[in-house]
């Protein structure tokens, strides 16, 4: 049984744990304590701490995103990890369904803090992973059915979710039970593409349609909507004016190249004000060079500099839901693409609001 928690009472008795090679259940003075709530009453903390890799091996236990305790709702969590592990909306490399859980098995290489701003996420929230959405491998609308149906339950708690996906058709239906709940939101869309074409192949639903359906019903605030990272080659010359004509802020990989994006995000947080904002972050924002495994990579991305400086940049936002989707681990030979996301998914948790800052 490896179910402790780490505070620095607990991490002096745990190493003694691993000096004395005494049972893990030695930490717990009273064991009925434990089955009802391991994280908590062990930690003696408010919060879900995850297992460090401390005192418990990354390799052993189930694999949850971070290692964080695993529940099948969204209650009483003010933030949950979840995976959409879908490909179905894919137009050309396959394999994106496996994200979610290639991203959980990557993320045991996260820690707890994030040394660079100071958050301390699980001294902040309470956050667990609470699986994936139930899909339907074959019928992609029923997909977004139960997609929507399952981020309606989340969006009721309160809770804010980090979303592992899974194509990008998976944000039109989760910005459709996110708008329910807080109407037309802001967002922050990272991509190569702009993913606002009307129809692929004679349907309506797919990775590259899902913000051009998100302004048909009103779900965002179009004033209040970035997409950043954009590039490749397009249909037509003017590839990116339906999204301008919209309202979109549009920043094309070009005017990224070679610059610190923390003055860009300034801007974004200006125009993003205090109204509700939802960050879509599609790994093939990042070049392929850094995150192979993708389904539709462009040449010439950002650097994973940059995407931490994109998300770092969000932290004063009232963000209510984040997602990164498109990790394909069959052309991730590495891993390297997975932990990236695990990484900038950590980031996401760490600039959501009533966040701490040691
Ligand atoms: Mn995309």
């Amino acid at each position: 049984m490896l179910s402790f928690g780490r505070n620095l009472k607990v991490s002096r008795a745990a190493a003694d744990f691993s000096l004395r090679t005494r049972p893990a259940l030695a930490l717990c003075s009273d064991r009925r304590v434990l089955r009802t709530s391991p994280q908590r009453k062990c930690s003696g903390k408010r919060y879900n701490v995850p297992l460090s890799a401390e005192f418990v091996a990354r390799v052993s236990g189930i694999s949850t995103m971070a290692k964080l305790p695993y529940q099948e709702t969204a209650d009483g969590l003010d933030a949950a990890f979840i995976g959409v592990p879908i490909d179905t909306g894919t137009s050309n490399r396959p394999g994106a369904r496996f994200g979610p859980r290639h991203i959980r098995a990557e993320s045991a290489l996260l820690r707890s803090y994030n040394s660079g701003t100071r958050a301390a996420p699980y001294e902040s929230l309470m956050v667990a992973d609470i699986g994936d959405v139930n899909v339907n491998m074959y019928d992609l609308k029923d997909t977004c059915k139960r997609i929507r149906d399952a981020y309606r339950k989340i969006m009721a708690t309160g809770c804010i979710p980090l979303t592992m996906g899974g194509d990008h058709t998976i944000a039109y239906p989760i910005l459709q039970a996110v708008a329910e709940r807080h109407g037309p939101v802001g967002l922050v869309h990272v991509d190569a593409h702009a993913d606002t074409s009307d129809v692929v192949l004679g349907e309506k639903i797919g990775h590259g349609t899902p913000f051009r359906r998100c302004v048909e019903e009103g779900l965002l605030d179009c004033k209040r909507v970035v997409q950043i990272g954009l590039r490749g080659t397009g249909y037509s010359a003017d590839s990116y004016e339906w999204s301008r004509v919209q309202g979109f802020r549009v920043v094309q990989v070009e005017e990224c190249w070679f610059k610190s994006l923390a003055p860009l995000m300034a801007e974004v947080r200006a125009q993003m004000g205090s109204g509700p904002v939802y960050l879509s972050f599609d790994i093939d924002a990042l070049d392929p060079g850094f995150a192979p495994g993708t389904g539709t990579p462009e040449i010439a991305g950002l650097t994973p500099i940059q995407g931490v400086e994109i998300i770092r940049g969000c932290r004063g936002l009232n963000l209510v839901g984040c997602d990164l989707v498109e990790v394909s681990p069959p052309y991730d030979t590495t891993g390297n693409t997975a932990l990236t996301g695990a990484n900038l998914l950590f980031e996401m948790l760490c600039v959501l609001p009533k966040m701490k800052y040691f």
